[in-house]
């Protein structure tokens, strides 16, 4: 039965997300509003700042890591579905049957056994178990939470894990391993340690040499160090942060100091073991690391407040263009009274080709005519009629103005003035 959800979540007993059908319960908080965030994608749109970002550390992880050919060891995957299961989001992590972040006060539940994501190290698992050993995971994340300038129930994380060998570790020298000799496969030790414990080692795991960890601490550190540097410029100043994760040991946070106030950009660490074993990895170290696209794009952007990512509004999409990502605009403020959008087609004189059609003549004209009012113009369509062989060209201005809400009337006196002016110097022909 195909049901709407867009009615009342809680007086129907199934959901539909992406044409798969749940069963609601009593963990069931999901709501309309939130089911209307999944598929919009914007970690995927073009020109859209969090695409950019995201472009900007998948060339990085491609340039710093290539295998002898040339091409890139880690491969990207950012079109995974954010409903998992609550297995996948924790038990598959070690996160303790008790740990806060599983509370039906923190997550949005479709049911019982299926979730929205909270973090895109959910696909961890799925991902080395398909027999990949370095990757990067970015999507849609959800946790419930309030809505402010830095805080969005929706957010985007980009995850990464690179596995390691024994080989590539240490080369040819045969005195250092990964493991200490004491170390023994055991399928049964794939429990979650308690976060509370005074027990966990900071420096390294059991099963772990010192010198493994060592090693692939220095390379974890550096490849982000790394990252950070290429997104804001040699000159950061930064700390790592000894951390707890259930799912790494030793766990580090990095904070960049940006504006007066360090601000913590991602957590890392060495991979538990007992994780990969499950995986079937039981010869290789890993390293991996979750950081959040929103908290980075708003550094990069100066983008004052995390609500603009989702905002339709194309004077805050217009200012960033992926064409050039190492070039980067920052934000300007755009008013905060609505647009008004008109657009206008016209047929072009006879024997007056589309290439030989000067768009600036026509912007002037929109600018003397309609002032600061315009905000944007953008050609949307053009075509050449077959059998008149007349061309055809259409335009959307947008309007807005600074101090005040515009009436669509207003506009639509100021459109028509335009259009008028077209006709009288352009000596075109309005459709
Ligand atoms: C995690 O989500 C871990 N999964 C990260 C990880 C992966 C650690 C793999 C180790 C290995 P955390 O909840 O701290 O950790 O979130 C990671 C990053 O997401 C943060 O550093 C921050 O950049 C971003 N983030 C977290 N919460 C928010 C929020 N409410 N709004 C915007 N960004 C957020
Ligand atoms: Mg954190």
């Amino acid at each position: 039965v195909r049901r709407s959800y867009k009615t009342n979540v809680s007086a129907q007993n199934t959901l539909e997300i992406r044409n798969n059908v749940y069963q609601t319960d009593e963990w069931t908080n999901i709501t309309p509003k939130i089911l209307s965030y999944i598929g919009l994608n914007k970690h995927l749109q073009k020109n859209h700042p969090l695409s950019i970002i995201r472009q900007r550390i998948v060339n990085y992880f491609y340039r710093s890591y290539t295998n002898s050919r040339g091409n890139p060891l880690f491969s990207v995957h950012d079109k995974i579905c954010p409903v998992v299961t609550v297995q996948q989001n924790f038990d598959n992590l070690l996160v303790p049957a008790d740990h806060p972040s599983r509370a039906k006060s923190d997550c949005y539940y479709i049911n019982k056994h299926y979730l929205l994501r909270a973090h895109t190290t959910a696909h961890q698992i799925e991902l080395i178990k398909s027999g990949l050993d370095n990757f990067l995971a970015v999507g849609d994340v959800y946790r419930r939470d309030e809505i402010d300038s830095t805080h969005y129930p929706v957010f985007h994380q980009l995850d990464a894990v690179r596995l390691i060998s024994q080989d590539k570790l240490f080369g040819n020298n045969l005195d250092l391993h990964i493991f200490e000799s004491s170390y023994k496969v055991n399928p049964s030790s794939f429990s979650p340690i308690n976060s509370s414990s005074k027990c966990i080692d900071q420096s390294k795991q059991p099963c772990h040499t010192l010198e493994a960890v060592k090693l692939t601490e220095h390379e974890l550190k550096t490849i982000l160090l790394g990252l950070a540097k290429d997104l804001f410029g040699n000159n950061i100043e930064h700390r790592w942060i000894d951390t707890y994760f259930p799912f790494t040991q030793p766990s580090w946070e990095l904070e960049i100091y940006y504006k007066g106030n360090w601000m913590e950009v991602l957590g890392c660490g060495i991979m538990r073991h007992e994780i990969l074993e499950s995986c079937g990895v039981t010869n290789s170290i890993g390293y991996a690391f979750g950081l959040g696209l929103e908290r980075l794009a708003m550094v990069l952007f100066d983008i004052p407040d995390i609500r603009l990512f989702w905002s339709n509004d194309t004077g805050f999409l217009h200012q960033f263009n992926e064409s050039n990502l190492y070039k980067l605009n920052k934000y300007k403020p755009v008013s905060v009274y609505p647009q008004c959008k008109n657009d206008l087609s016209f047929w072009l004189p006879e024997n007056q080709d589309i290439d030989s059609f000067s768009a600036n003549d026509f912007y002037d004209i929109v600018r003397n005519v309609g002032g600061d009012i315009v905000e944007q113009i953008s050609l949307v369509d053009k075509f050449k009629h077959p059998k008149t062989g007349k061309s055809s060209l259409c335009f959307r201005i947008v309007y807005r103005h600074m101090e005040r809400t515009l009436t669509q009337a207003e506009v639509n006196e100021i459109h028509s003035k335009i259009a008028q002016s077209c006709v009288e110097q352009l000596e075109v022909t309005i459709r």
